[in-house]
């Protein structure tokens, strides 16, 4: 895998450096992309169900559909692209990772402070009182789980019509616009406010990349574009700034 050499020495120069991640970087740990065949449920599109609108009306099928992906996702393991990040924060004096993911691999493979747009999947609340509540509380065919206050439980993503955490949105605004170099991985760049990030960077100078094996709709407006599997392109990079490194 060739490392562009533009994009190498801005990383080995690079005193702050902010990759935002998306649902490619899990593929190979096997959990489906949001917009890939995988992604459908019972012949539902995802973003139909990521919704209150599509929790209102039918909270079982949703309810249904969120334990098996946290059934799904207990079973799999972080990947080389997830290592390959947390060897990439030891080597910049100043790292911020952003994801849009909620599976929590990123923080299983053990990078801190994960800045995580659209919450966690493992954590529920009751949609009525906020109280937390357990999802996979009872069988599968005893759904709805209800809060103690009647309330339907939720799961702790952020869906489509809701807003991020102030909070965090704005740590991650903060990242992009003061870093070197940012590196969009495994994201469609459909998906607004997270997608306007990449764009962000750039208009403040940093050096903006991609990986992706498929060109995202961001990619033409990047100042290089990565394409192949992150599990491949990341630990390639890392392995390249360190022989850098170790050459400089
Ligand atoms: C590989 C690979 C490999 C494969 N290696 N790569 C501006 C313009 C237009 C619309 C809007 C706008 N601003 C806001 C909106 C509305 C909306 C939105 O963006 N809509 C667009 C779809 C048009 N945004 C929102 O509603 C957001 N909220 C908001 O803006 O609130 C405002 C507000 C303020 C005040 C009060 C109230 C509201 C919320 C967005 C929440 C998104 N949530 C989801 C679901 C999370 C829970 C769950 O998972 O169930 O988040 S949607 C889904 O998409 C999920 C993902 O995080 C997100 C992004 O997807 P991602 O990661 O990019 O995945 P994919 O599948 O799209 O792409 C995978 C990529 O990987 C592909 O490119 C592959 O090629 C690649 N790949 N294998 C590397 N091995
Ligand atoms: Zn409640």
């Amino acid at each position: 895998m060739l490392i562009p050499d533009a994009l190498l020495h801005r990383l080995a120069a690079a005193r702050a450096v902010a990759v935002l991640t998306g649902a490619g970087v899990s593929a190979e740990s096997g959990v489906p992309t949001s917009r890939g065949a995988g992604g459908f449920y019972e012949g539902h599109r995802p973003e139909d169900l990521a919704s209150p609108e599509g929790f209102r009306p039918d909270p079982v099928l949703v309810q249904r559909w969120y334990r098996h992906r946290r059934r799904l996702v207990r079973e799999v393991a972080p990947n080389p692209a997830h290592h390959a990040l947390v060897r990439l924060a030891a080597l910049v004096p100043r790292f911020t990772l952003v994801t849009q993911n909620v599976d929590g691999l990123h923080e299983r493979a053990g990078s801190p402070h994960v800045l995580r747009l659209h919450g966690a999947l493992m954590e529920s609340r009751c949609a009525t009182c906020a109280r937390s509540a357990d999802l996979d509380a009872g069988p599968d065919d005893a759904l709805p789980v209800r809060c103690t206050c009647g309330g339907l439980v939720r799961p702790g993503v952020v869906w489509f019509g809701e807003a991020l955490l102030v909070d965090v949105l704005e740590a991650a605004e903060q990242a992009a616009t003061t870093c070197d170099v940012f590196l969009s991985v495994g994201t469609s760049g459909l998906v607004y406010p997270a997608a306007a990030l990449p764009g962000m960077a750039r208009a403040a100078g940093a050096f903006v990349a991609e990986v992706n094996p498929e060109p995202s709709v961001l990619a033409p407006h990047l100042d290089a574009v990565l394409a192949g599997p992150a599990g491949v392109v990341l630990p390639a990079l890392v392995a390249a700034l360190e022989t850098h490194r170790a050459h400089a």
